[in-house]
């Protein structure tokens, strides 16, 4: 496959913020990807873009030509693309860039993205849908959870079921608010869970009676200010060892499945000893490695995580995903494919997931944007009954 030209333009996300859309011609047609963005982002993330958006798309168009001498014709080839454009644009360019590429190589090749990753990949990803938020994903003056997700992982043998009974608990979920969270208006955030002026405790109290596994997303990093945890629902400071026994009586009270997040993103030593305490929970590393092989290599040396979100744009590189994806499989470290908080309709999300062999795939429940990648994972898994 042979790249003629590259071309970028700015588009909206679902929180009607820019991001990047790139469309490649190639002698094989025309493909486009488009990038997310994160809200409540970690600090060792790579920079979406060099210095800003307009900025990459200027770059691109200066490599344009470039491209067009290179033959490109599997997953690994990515490097040539990297070698080219290293350092001149960012993470969310690259990501997009690299996800056109794809779609027109497996187009050359006659076969489905996830299949030019691993051939043989038939593992389904479980879901864990996000059913209510806080934190930084809702309205900002208003009373709400700290924590910034409560997220349903139903245990069903498709995707199509789970998605299903996420559903269905999500409307369950709103007629439990109703009767409990006087001020709930049927709002949603970000990430189109429901908004409630609940606390983190009582909003778990409402999720325990769907009798569906549940998990979270603390978010840590967004409230850690001045080495204390500034608890706003209701006001109070938690220093790390406080922190430590309140998402632990959480675990044990709601028998919690997976936390994402539960310390800022500095304290690997906190990881690990909950970690040590709850070898049986998923505790998650998002803020903490960032899709980073380096930062990745420091849990599994310290111990700190049985579990890592992989969110291909924060980093931006397929390669790199491809290197932290391997380190995790080594080290029996489960793998969470990730949508962001500002979401676009693209799809590669899970082809990669699907081929990268993710455990789990996190993701919104509603929305247009959401529901797009968790159909498309559900063509895959269609897609491979058929054939068996
Ligand atoms: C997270 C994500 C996605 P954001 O923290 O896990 O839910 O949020 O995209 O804002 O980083
Ligand atoms: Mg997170």
């Amino acid at each position: 496959m042979i790249i003629r030209g590259v071309t970028a333009k700015k588009i909206f996300d679902s929180r009607k913020e820019h991001t990047i859309l790139i469309s490649i011609k190639t002698d094989v047609g025309n493909f486009s990807a488009s990038a997310p963005n994160g809200k409540s982002k970690g600090k060792y993330e790579a920079k979406p873009y060099q210095k800003n958006l307009e900025g990459d798309i200027k770059a691109l168009k200066k490599f344009s030509d470039y491209f067009s001498e290179e033959i490109l014709e599997k997953f690994d080839d990515l490097r040539r693309v990297e070698d080219i454009v290293d350092r001149h644009v960012g993470a969310n360019t690259l990501f997009a860039l690299e996800s056109a590429i794809l779609k027109a190589i497996a187009k050359e090749q006659k076969k489905q993205i996830w299949q030019l990753i691993n051939k043989n990949s038939k593992k389904s990803p479980r879901l864990i849908g996000n059913c209510i938020g806080g934190g930084k994903h809702s309205e900002a003056k208003k009373k709400k959870p700290d924590f910034q997700e409560f997220l349903l992982i139903p245990n069903t043998k498709s995707i199509e079921e789970s998605l299903e009974k996420n559903k269905k608990a999500k409307e369950e979920t709103k007629n439990l608010l109703k009767k409990i969270d006087e001020k709930f208006k049927e709002r949603k955030n970000d990430e189109d869970a429901w908004m409630t002026s609940l606390n983190d405790k009582e909003t778990l109290e409402v999720l325990k009676k769907l009798r569906i596994s549940l998990g979270v997303d603390v978010a840590a990093s967004s409230f850690y200010k001045r080495k204390k945890y500034q608890y706003e629902n209701p006001i109070f400071k938690r220093t790390s060892e406080e922190q430590k026994s309140y998402v632990s009586n959480l675990i044990k009270n709601f028998n919690l499945l997976y936390i994402e997040d539960p310390f800022h993103e500095e304290d690997f030593e906190s990881f690990a000893k909950l970690l040590k305490k709850f070898p049986n929970s998923l505790i998650t590393g998002d803020d903490l490695t960032v899709t980073n092989y380096k930062r990745l290599k420091k849990a599994v040396e310290m111990k700190s995580i049985n579990a890592i979100i992989v969110k291909p744009n924060q980093c931006g590189s397929l390669l790199e995903v491809k290197r932290v994806c391997e380190l995790a499989k080594k080290s029996d470290i489960k793998i969470i494919f990730s949508h962001r908080s500002g979401e676009t309709p693209e799809t590669v999300l899970a082809d990669l997931a699907f081929g990268f062999g993710a455990d789990f795939f996190k993701c919104g429940i509603t929305g247009k944007e959401r529901e797009a990648k968790i159909k498309r994972l559900i063509e895959i898994e269609k897609s491979l009954k058929f054939s068996h």
